[in-house]
Parts: C-alpha cells; sequence; structure tokens
C-alpha cells in the first residue's frame, strides 16, 4: 500500500508555498512544508520576477518532501496571472519576466483601442479591461525581443516547462491574456496579430487537469528528489481558489481574498453583454468548462503594502487588532483607484487621497488598517449588489476563501453590510483547489461538487450573519461618494 501524497505549489505576488496534501477518512489534511518571499525588483529598466529563484525554492521544497520521507508525489503550480516568459528557440528565457505592476502599460489600453473598440475586444474575449492584461503588456513589448521569442509561456507554464521539458498553454491562465476567444475557444487572430504575435508562438492549449509529465532527470543531479508527476491544475490562482471554495449556499458568490479580491460568481455560461461590459466584469475561464464571472478589487495588497512600510514591524493579526480599536467608516476611499495599484508609498498616497477629498486623514497603523477593510468591505457589498442586477437574482451567501478569510472584521463588516451569510474559509483554498485538480485527475475524486462537500467537512469554516440596522444608509452613502467621484472627473 503506498500512500499517495499530492503536492500543491502556489506562488503569489508575496509569497510562495509547498503544500503536501493527503485525503484521510475522506478529508483533505494539509500541511506547509516550505515557503519563500516572492517580490518584483526593478532590473534593466522594469519591474521583473526572479524566476529563476522561484523554480530554485520549488525544488528545495521537493528535497524536504524527500527527506520527509515521500518517494513519490504528483505536484500542481499555480501563480497570479498575465505574466509570461518570452523564451528563444534554444528553450532559454531571453529575460526575466516584467511584472504586470510595471508602468510600461500606463495608458496601454487608451493606445491599443484608438482604432479597435474595446466593445469589440469585450464581446471577443469577455475579459475585463485591466492596463496590465497580456494583450496590453505585449503590446508594448520590446518588438526586437519578440521577433526572437520562439514561445510565449505563461509564468507556472513556464515553471512546468522547466521542471518537466513540455510547454502547454493552460486555458484558465491564458484566457487572462484577453485573446481568447469566448465563441471558438481558441487564440483569436486578429488580436494576435495587433500585439504582432502568432498563435504558433504559444504552446498548444490544454484544459486544466491534464498530465504534464516527470520531473526532467537532470534536475535529479543537483537536488535530491523524490519521483514527482507534474499535472497541470488550473494554474491561474484565482481559478484552483474558486475550485477550492465549499461553495455553501442556494445561490453562493466567492471572494477569493488575497494580494487582490476577486469577487464574483461561477457560470455555466459566459455573460458579456452591455451591462457586464459597463460594469467591467471578466468571464475567466475556470476549471471544467466553467466561468469565473468576476471583478478584480485591489485587495489586501493595500494592506501588504503599509505592512511592509511599516518595516513588518506588525503582523496581519496585529494589525487587525488595532483597528478592531476604532470606529469603522471614518472616510471614503475607492480602493479600486489606479494610484493605489503600485504608488511610490501607500501609506502617503492614501493620506493624500483623503485630504484631496476633504475626508478625515488616517494615520496611526490601527487608522490606516481600519480605512482600508472598511473600504474593502464597503467595496465588496457593493459589488454584489452590481452583481445581482446583473445576474438577476438575488445571492444569498458569500464564500471569503483565501487569507483575508481570517480577518473576521471584514468577514462581519461585509456580512452587515452586504446582507448576506458570510462563510468563511478555507484560507488555503488556492492550495486546496490546486490538489482537488490533481485527485480528480487521479481518479481519487470523481469531480468539483463532490470535492466541495469534502472540502466542507474537512477545514473549519465560520459563519457570519449580517447584524440588522447597524450601519444604516452606510452603502448608499459610499456609492453617492463614488459617483460623485466619477461626476468630477467628468
Ligand atoms: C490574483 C491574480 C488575479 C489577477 C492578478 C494579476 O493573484 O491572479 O486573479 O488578476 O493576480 O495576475
Amino acid at each position: 500500500f503506498m500512500e499517495k501524497v499530492y503536492v500543491a505549489v502556489d506562488i503569489g505576488a508575496s509569497s510562495g508555498r509547498l503544500i503536501l496534501s493527503k485525503l484521510v477518512d475522506h478529508k483533505l489534511k494539509l500541511k506547509e512544508v516550505h515557503r519563500f518571499k516572492n517580490g518584483f525588483a526593478n532590473v534593466q529598466g522594469h519591474d521583473r520576477w526572479d524566476i529563476d529563484k522561484l523554480i530554485a525554492e520549488i525544488l528545495i521544497g521537493l528535497e524536504k518532501i524527500k527527506k520527509a520521507g515521500y518517494n513519490a508525489v504528483t505536484l500542481g503550480i499555480d501563480t497570479w496571472a498575465v505574466d509570461y516568459v518570452l523564451v528563444d528557440s534554444q528553450g532559454k528565457k531571453l529575460q526575466d519576466p516584467v511584472s504586470y505592476r510595471d508602468a510600461r502599460t500606463e495608458g496601454s489600453i487608451e493606445r491599443l483601442t484608438t482604432d479597435l473598440p474595446k466593445k469589440y475586444i469585450y464581446q471577443k474575449t469577455g475579459i475585463q479591461f485591466l492596463d496590465f492584461n497580456t494583450l496590453y503588456q505585449l503590446f508594448e513589448e520590446d518588438k526586437e525581443l519578440l521577433a526572437k521569442t520562439d514561445k510565449i509561456m505563461m509564468i507556472p507554464d513556464y515553471i512546468g516547462y522547466v521542471l518537466t521539458g513540455t510547454a502547454v498553454t493552460e486555458v484558465t491562465n491564458a484566457s487572462t491574456t484577453q485573446m481568447l476567444s469566448l465563441r471558438e475557444g481558441l487564440f483569436d487572430d486578429h488580436l494576435l496579430s495587433k500585439v504582432n504575435v502568432k498563435e504558433s508562438q504559444f504552446p498548444k492549449l490544454v484544459e486544466a487537469g491534464t498530465v504534464l509529465g516527470n520531473l526532467k532527470e537532470e534536475l535529479k543531479t543537483t537536488y535530491d528528489l523524490p519521483e514527482t508527476k507534474i499535472i497541470t491544475v488550473a494554474t491561474h490562482d484565482t481559478a484552483s481558489a474558486v475550485v477550492g471554495t465549499p461553495g455553501i449556499g442556494q445561490r453562493w458568490a466567492y471572494l477569493s481574498s488575497g494580494t487582490w479580491s476577486l469577487i464574483g460568481a461561477e457560470l455555466n455560461t459566459p455573460e458579456n453583454g452591455e451591462q457586464a461590459f459597463r460594469e467591467n466584469y471578466t468571464n475567466e475561464w475556470g476549471a471544467y468548462g466553467t466561468y469565473r464571472f468576476l471583478k478584480n478589487i485591489m485587495g489586501l495588497w493595500i494592506i501588504q503594502s503599509i505592512k511592509r512600510e511599516l518595516h513588518d514591524q506588525y503582523s496581519f493579526v496585529e494589525l487587525a487588532n488595532l483597528a478592531e480599536q476604532e470606529p469603522p467608516f471614518q472616510q471614503f476611499i475607492d480602493v479600486n483607484d489606479q494610484r493605489f495599484q503600485n504608488p511610490a508609498n501607500m501609506i502617503s498616497e492614501i493620506q493624500a487621497y483623503c485630504q484631496e477629498t476633504g475626508q478625515r486623514i488616517p494615520i496611526t497603523p490601527g487608522q490606516l488598517t481600519m480605512a482600508v477593510y472598511s473600504n474593502l468591505s464597503l467595496y465588496y457589498a457593493n459589488e454584489l449588489a452590481i452583481l445581482d442586477t446583473i445576474l438577476n437574482y438575488r445571492i444569498d451567501s458569500l464564500n471569503i476563501v483565501g487569507g483575508g478569510s481570517n480577518v473576521k472584521l471584514m468577514n462581519q463588516l461585509t456580512a452587515t453590510i452586504a446582507d448576506v451569510d458570510v462563510y468563511a474559509g478555507p484560507s488555503e483554498a488556492t492550495a486546496v483547489g490546486n490538489i482537488i485538480v490533481q485527485m480528480i485527475t487521479e481518479g481519487d475524486i470523481l469531480n468539483v461538487y463532490l470535492a466541495r462537500r469534502i472540502i466542507s467537512h474537512s477545514f473549519e469554516i465560520k459563519k457570519f450573519t449580517p447584524e440588522k440596522n447597524k450601519y444604516p444608509q452606510i452603502l448608499q452613502k459610499y456609492r453617492d461618494f463614488l459617483a460623485n467621484k466619477i461626476d468630477m472627473k467628468g
């Protein structure tokens, strides 16, 4: 009898980890075996990821797993989306990948859409307009470099390629390029030609849940590694997080709360009509033919940045404790304002925003944290109402997963303002979804529906119910605030 062991490699913008998992008595057990920092740094004029280091960390994590006595595992990789590696005909990367937060795509949407209407792109792809989508990054890409490029690989696909020698383009992540056609399910020629790339530059498209291959033998000369079979999971971290959501409630929505807050619903058919276009909702592809109808909200990035600027003097838990001592809603902030995407200093940016809008300026760590948490909650509640109108039904529960699901303060505020039941957890939903797709591929779990029942039983999921009339009119006031801002811009 061989115990089956699954490993999720989950790399986000600020950290990466290897999580080991087993099914024990029909319950998922998780154990973090390795954690490392991630971040971008300015190299050769651009903010770039250190991709070689990330790959080395994966191998170090695998060595630890071997040392712990596991000689054979399967492994899946997920990371953030949209970014890519340019690879030459020898299979070598041409440069370190540029981060989506790099300033090169400022104003790119406008430049690219002068002769190609936004509406046209949206009808084709159903993808929200974010200036960092691969489409705009390629539009700004160095043309000489592109000419030398044999293959364009998305980050997790590139990592899989270095580990196995086999290259694919996994669709959940590929959909975030804003270059896949909803109708054909393939890259759209017209959009590709707009940014001077050819379909043949992308490795072949595959669904989440296909076997990629085994670790390259040569890696074992440098590292002491277990037998490792790599499975292409839902390689976009958000797609894995949605698979890893318990899905509690009749008409549930999810909020994947990490560096970004991704709020939305799982759909079986895309929704790319007029209203979805106007509200800039996306139809990113999910595992098993689903669509992730969602919106990006700036999310914990704001808090991660504040924490860093306070020299990591306080942990997230400490910051939340300090915030709890402050009253909520002391100022309104449009947390999705572009200015918070990559400011030189987040704290001053928030303070300047409050100053310019004539509001109370948060000063202490507790005030700053409360300002961000209460405005994130407002933003979530507002989006849930928008989702209701687009989908034409009332969402009755919100499943919050990811690191942010640990913030009780925000869970409760969101339940109350949005007037929905909030179910919080698992906080490692991304790793869970990564592992679930491996288990389904290996035939250990039948499908996602059953997987979600297993998830509900395996983790402690906390329920938060709305407190009636606690903050009367607050959401309406916030909406008025957001609307006025739009008016001010003309
Ligand atoms: C979350 C995420 C979002 C994506 C953003 C950029 O980690 O993957 O889904 O929009 O990062 O890739």
